[in-house]
């Protein structure tokens, strides 16, 4: 696939990143629940070999909530920590800003006790675009600290915030990898908001979304634009949602392009109910 993916600013964005690696303690990863392979960036491991790493399952809020279960326990199979959440929910946020903080405490007391000084300690919030890794920082900041917004590269800096008296948070800009090879993990990401959709054919990914639907959640999409015939192949199903919504060109064709931006944006703003993209591989 040769889609033009990495901008310029993510190479020095990277390089800052190494940069301030040394800095920090901890390292939360946020992830899109939905898609919580896609949206893990293979560069990560050598970036943050030998750092405590948890990951954080964000906008669990609209992934189903079975699948989001499985990934959890899947993820704890292999001895890592991944804790789902819905950055926007205060009481959720605040249950996970106690589980972190008392991570913090113990990072907090060893540098007391090893070296006999008080340090604040740091974590890095880290992730591929619009994860929600500043709206987590508000959340647990308690206030709207870090600027955000629903599409990819707003954060453009790092930025610490202080959460208490001895625990800094740092948000850092989305970060991609710099080659897409994996069309299903690029079309994952054009649905989870992750990059934008221009830089990949919209049909192919209604397509793809319809082929996935069809199998694994036919009532969201039945639910949302009516009885169809969900054995048929994507791109007749797509047809069928154009003919029942009545987006019609002028000579009576389906108007294919529009139906795929309402099925993805109806995907995107949560209307088609809580769906997650992938689950865990099979034992
Ligand atoms: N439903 C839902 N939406 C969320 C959640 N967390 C963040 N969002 C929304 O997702 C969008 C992106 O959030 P940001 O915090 O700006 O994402 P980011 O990872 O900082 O993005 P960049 O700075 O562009 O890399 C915003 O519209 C948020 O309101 C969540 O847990 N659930
Ligand atoms: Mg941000």
């Amino acid at each position: 696939m040769n889609i033009n993916w990495y901008p310029g600013h993510m190479a020095k964005s990277k390089r800052l990143m190494a940069n301030s690696v040394r800095l920090v303690d901890m390292i939360l990863e946020i992830r899109d629940a939905r898609v919580p392979i896609s949206s893990a960036n293979p560069d990560f491991d050598d970036l943050f070999t030998h750092k405590y790493r948890m990951i954080i399952l964000n906008k669990s809020d609209v992934a189903d909530p079975t699948i989001t279960k499985d990934w959890v326990d899947w993820f704890s199979m292999q001895g890592i920590k991944a804790i789902p959440v819905n950055s926007l929910d205060s009481a959720e946020i605040s249950r996970l800003k106690s589980d972190i903080k008392k991570i913090a405490d113990k990072f907090h007391r060893e540098t007391i006790e090893k070296k006999g000084i008080r340090k604040v300690v740091r974590g890095m919030v880290t992730g591929i675009p619009n994860v929600g890794k500043s709206a987590f920082i508000n959340g647990i900041a308690g206030a709207n600290k870090a600027k955000t917004g629903n599409k990819p590269g707003v954060t453009r800096i790092n930025q610490w915030i202080r959460v208490d008296s001895y625990l800094e948070l740092m948000d850092t800009p989305g970060l991609l990898w710099p080659k897409l090879d994996n069309r299903e993990v690029a079309l994952n990401l054009v649905f989870s908001r992750t990059i934008k959709e221009e830089i990949l054919d919209i049909e192919e990914a209604a397509h793809y979304f319809l082929e996935k639907a069809k199998n694994e959640f036919p009532e969201a999409i039945t639910a949302r634009y009516g009885k169809l015939d969900m054995q048929k192949k994507g791109h007749e199903i797509l047809e069928g949602i154009c003919y029942k919504k009545g987006w019609i060109k002028s000579k009576g064709a389906p108007d294919f392009k529009r139906g795929s931006k309402h099925l993805l944006g109806d995907f995107q703003q949560g209307r088609l109910g809580r769906i997650s993209l992938e689950s865990p591989p099979e034992a």
